[in-house]
Order: structure tokens, then C-alpha cells, then sequence
């Protein structure tokens, strides 16, 4: 269930996290469809727990699975997913097969108004007992499988998935899902579960609506979330053929490369020389919701010029399943979503730029990273060809003859004539700006016979990428 489902030649997909359904699909048809987006991955949509404060994780906690959350109830969902898909944007959905919530003291009341009562492990809105629970334990030991796929994962109550009963309400809820129009699941912490359950559950799914598009005999996208550094007892290779698996090692190793701690010569051989996963199994991502909240390599929007750079290489570089993140602004962990004073989930607003302003970041809507949407959907099917470097920082290389990215993450100018493999004509670089009315807003290369261009990006140009493509030809 390696298949995302896109539509004509589109191939990226974007996290809209937390954002409302309604809000979703009105972003589909003015800005993902025409912008050429495959399609969203959107927050859990089944009832979670109320946490004080509104933390964006409270979602991470189900209480049962009735489609009302604070994106909206289950007539909204039904209405994005049919009009994203209406204009070729396909719904993937995050789902919580793994647990229920953690504790919380008596009775508990969820966003659908359920109540349930998680210490005595009984959510009665499924209705699920103590026994379709695996005994309560603490994961101290992240190398032993039992503890990590029997144990509670920060405490949340761990439903037995080798249970008829447990199988067959989650396969309930997914069908349901599929019903609804979605193209696919991300499945939350499938660590946490063995993968021969996950196995019986995927392949007991329905195929995909044939109403909302799908051809006959479509199977669910299945990507898992499966947090995999190399040399886990767990690890990303139990899951790998039962669908798609998140590759953490391409975020670390990118956000490494762009915060310059190495030289992006080495970038040439990206992909399945860096030991990731085969470029078909393999959910790629410069960060998720979660690594974008940690310290260390992994890059967010808060270093906006390393992060255009390295989106820039994950959307160019032929490998993976790209996945682009759309964040809200945070301080800490526990920061929640844009809120208004009755915490209801506040919609994006847009300046004249059509860029995010009230708390929103968008990164999918910044220039450089749409248009390297564009840029991928333009290059679809291409090889990567003549590489080059300046042994250090400095990049470059085509995609066939219909797209060439240059980088250049030194502290100094690159300035000199490079091979672009394109047919000669003038190309706007549709990260200084872009091609409007048959003349470029930004910088402009004129390629030669040869296919070689002058590229200039220098050390304090604003950001330091230049991609060029057949779509942006004067
Ligand atoms: C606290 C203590 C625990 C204690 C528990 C007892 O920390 O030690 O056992 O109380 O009740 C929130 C709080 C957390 C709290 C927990 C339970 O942050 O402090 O535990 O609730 O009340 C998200 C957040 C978590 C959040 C969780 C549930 O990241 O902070 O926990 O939602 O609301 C591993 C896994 C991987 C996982 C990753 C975070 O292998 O699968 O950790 N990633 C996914 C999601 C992630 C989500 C979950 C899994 C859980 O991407 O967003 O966690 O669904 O690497």
C-alpha cells in the first residue's frame, strides 16, 4: 500500500497541521490545486481528550471515534474531502491505532462530548474495556520489543491489537475514513504495534471510494510512523513492505548538511547511499510536528534561509515521498494552535502576499517553497544528471533536460558558467521570483546552446538557492 494516489503529475504532499477542515478545503481550491499539490495530510480527526490549555498534543489522545474535533465535525471532513479531491488534492488522514488516552483524573469529557474514564482504561464511546488493553507498564527501554510495542507510550493506554474486538473498531473507523473519500493514513507510533497486526488491519481495509475518483480496486496509502536512527530493535525494515515509513535519517541528515556541520558535496549521493529506505518506501520531510519542537539538526521555520536551501535539495532530489510541513508559530512544546478566547482553532489570515499573518507560519506558502512544488510536478519523472561541486558547499546539478537547481551555502559568491542540461531560451529562477506576463520578478538565466548558464548567487543574496524549470521559459 505504496501508492499515494496523485493526480496527473502532481507529487508533494503538505502537513496542515492542526488547521480546520473547512479552512482545508478552501485552501485546496485557491491555493493547493492551482499551486499543483498532491495532496494533505491533516490532524487526527477523531474525539480526543480536552487538556487545559488546548496543547496542540491533546489530539494525540482519542476518546472515541466520533469525527468531531476542534478542525470540525464530521459533515465539515466530509465536505473537504470531497472538494480536494474535486480539484485533484488527496485527503491523507493521521490516525491513532496504537492508544487511547493516557490518565486523567475521574471522569473525562472529549470533544465530541463522549465521556470516559482512562485510569479504569473504559471509553465507553467505542466501547472499549480494560480488557482490550495490554497491562499497564513504562517504557524504559527503547531496545526491548516488548516494553515498546506492549508497554504505554508517555503513558497513553495501549490497546491490544491481536484483539478480534480492538481489530475490527479500528478497521471500522478507517473504513469509515475510506468511505469519506480520504486516500490514506499516516499511522501514529506504528512502532508501538507489531507490525503482523498492522498487517491483518491494512489488508482488511476497503479499497478506496471509486465515488471521489479512485479506480477500482485502490488500495489505502499507508505511511507509518516509525522513528528509526539505525540499529533499533524495532526498526524501519518490519514495516517497510506493509506500506510507506517515515525516514527520520533523511531529516536529521538534511537539517545536519544546511546548518553546515557537512559539506554538501556529499549530498551527491543522497538517497539510498546515505543507508535510507528505497525511494518508493520511504516519507521524506525536512521536519515533522514533532522533531521541529526538539533542539538539534533538524531545521524549522525558524532559520528561513537554511530551511528554503534544504527544501529546496528534498523537493529537487529525485527520492522519497516528499512531504512539506505548514506550522504554526511556537515558543515551546506545549504552545497550542491559534486560539481565540473560547479556545476555538482561529482560521489562517492572508496579507497581500497571500502569506500567513496571525499566527499561522505557512511555510507552504512562501515562494520558494511552492514554487519548488512546481518545480518537482515540472521534473516529474527525470533522472538526476551532471552533478556538480565546488568540493565544499556549493552545488548543482539538472534534473534531465527540464529543471537545474544551484545552492550555494558558502560564504562566498557563486559566480560562473554552469551545465543546466536545458534547451537554450531565457528561464526566470522561480526563487528570486517568478514568471509573470512573459517577464521575470526576480533573477533570470540565459542558457546557450551548450546548455550552460551563467549562475550567479551571491553569499548575501536573500536566499541561497536558483532553480530554473521548463514551466518558468520566457
Ligand atoms: C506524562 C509523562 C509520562 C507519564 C504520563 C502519565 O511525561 O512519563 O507516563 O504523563 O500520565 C503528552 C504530554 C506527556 C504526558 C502524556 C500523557 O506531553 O508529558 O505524559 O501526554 O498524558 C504527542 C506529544 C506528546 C504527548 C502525546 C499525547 O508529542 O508530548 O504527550 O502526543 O498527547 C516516540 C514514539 C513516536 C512518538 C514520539 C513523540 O516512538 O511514535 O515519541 N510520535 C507520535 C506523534 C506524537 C504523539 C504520539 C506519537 C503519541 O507524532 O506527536 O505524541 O500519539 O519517539
Amino acid at each position: 500500500q505504496h501508492n499515494p494516489h496523485w493526480w496527473g503529475n502532481r507529487n508533494t504532499i503538505v502537513h496542515l497541521f492542526e488547521w480546520k477542515w473547512s479552512d482545508i478545503a478552501q485552501e485546496c481550491e485557491s491555493f493547493l490545486g492551482p499551486r499543483g499539490f498532491a495532496g494533505v495530510q491533516v490532524s487526527p480527526v477523531n474525539e480526543n481528550i480536552i487538556s487545559a490549555g488546548r496543547p496542540w498534543w491533546e489530539r494525540y489522545q482519542p476518546i472515541s471515534y466520533k469525527l468531531t474535533t476542534r478542525s470540525g465535525n464530521e459533515e465539515e471532513f466530509g465536505d473537504m474531502v470531497r472538494r480536494c479531491n474535486d480539484v485533484g488534492v488527496r485527503i491523507y488522514v493521521d490516525v491513532l491505532l496504537n492508544h487511547m488516552s493516557g490518565d486523567f483524573d475521574g471522569v473525562a469529557v472529549g470533544t465530541a462530548g463522549t465521556e470516559a474514564e482512562p485510569r479504569k482504561k473504559s471509553f465507553p464511546g467505542v466501547p472499549y474495556t480494560a480488557q482490550d488493553f495490554h497491562p499497564t507498564c513504562e517504557i524504559t527501554d527503547w531496545n526491548d520489543r516488548f516494553q515498546v510495542q506492549q508497554c504505554e507510550l508517555v503513558g497513553l493506554k495501549d490497546l491490544d491489537q491481536s484483539s478480534d474486538w480492538v481489530r475490527s473498531k479500528l478497521i471500522e473507523f478507517l473504513d469509515h475514513l475510506i468511505e469519506l473519500g480520504v486516500a490514506g493514513f499516516r499511522v501514529d507510533a506504528a512502532k508501538h504495534m507489531a507490525s503482523e497486526d498492522l498487517e491483518y488491519i491494512y489488508s482488511s481495509l476497503s479499497n478506496l471510494n471509486i465515488d471521489h475518483g479512485f479506480p477500482h480496486n485502490s488500495r489505502p496509502f499507508i505511511f507509518q510512523e516509525v522513528i528509526d536512527h539505525g540499529h533499533e530493535t524495532v526498526s524501519r525494515d518490519e514495516y517497510k513492505d506493509l506500506g510507506a515509513v517515515t525516514e527520520f535519517r533523511f531529516s536529521e541528515e538534511i537539517g545536519n548538511a544546511f546548518r553546515g556541520n557537512n559539506a554538501l558535496k556529499w549530498l551527491q549521493s543522497w538517497g539510498t547511499g546515505w543507508g535510507f529506505l528505497p525511494s518508493g518506501q520511504a516519507l521524506t520531510f525536512v521536519d515533522n510536528h514533532d522533531n521541529q519542537r526538539d533542539a538539534g539538526a533538524v531545521l524549522n521555520y525558524k532559520s528561513p534561509r537554511q530551511y528554503k536551501m534544504a527544501t529546496a535539495f528534498h523537493l529537487a532530489y529525485p527520492y522519497g515521498i516528499s512531504r512539506v510541513m505548514s506550522s504554526f508559530a511556537f515558543d515551546d512544546h506545549d504552545t497550542p494552535p491559534p486560539q481565540d478566547a473560547q479556545e476555538r482553532i482561529i482560521s489562517p489570515e492572508f496579507d497581500e502576499d497571500g502569506a500567513c499573518v496571525n499566527g499561522w507560519i505557512c511555510e507552504h506558502r512562501w515562494r520558494q517553497i511552492y514554487a519548488m512544488v512546481g518545480f518537482k510536478n515540472a521534473v516529474r519523472d527525470t533522472e538526476i544528471t551532471g552533478w556538480w561541486d565546488n568540493g565544499d558547499n556549493q552545488i548543482s546539478f539538472c534534473r534531465g533536460n527540464k529543471g537545474f537547481l544551484a545552492i550555494n551555502n558558502n560564504l562566498y559568491d557563486l559566480s560562473q558558467d554552469l551545465n543546466t542540461c536545458l534547451p537554450a531560451g531565457t528561464y526566470c529562477d522561480v526563487i528570486s521570483g517568478s514568471l509573470i506576463d512573459g517577464s521575470c520578478t526576480g533573477k533570470s538565466v540565459t542558457v546557450n546552446e551548450n546548455g550552460y548558464g551563467y549562475i550567479h548567487i551571491g553569499s548575501d543574496d536573500f536566499d541561497g538557492v536558483l532553480a530554473l524549470h521548463v514551466d518558468a521559459k520566457v
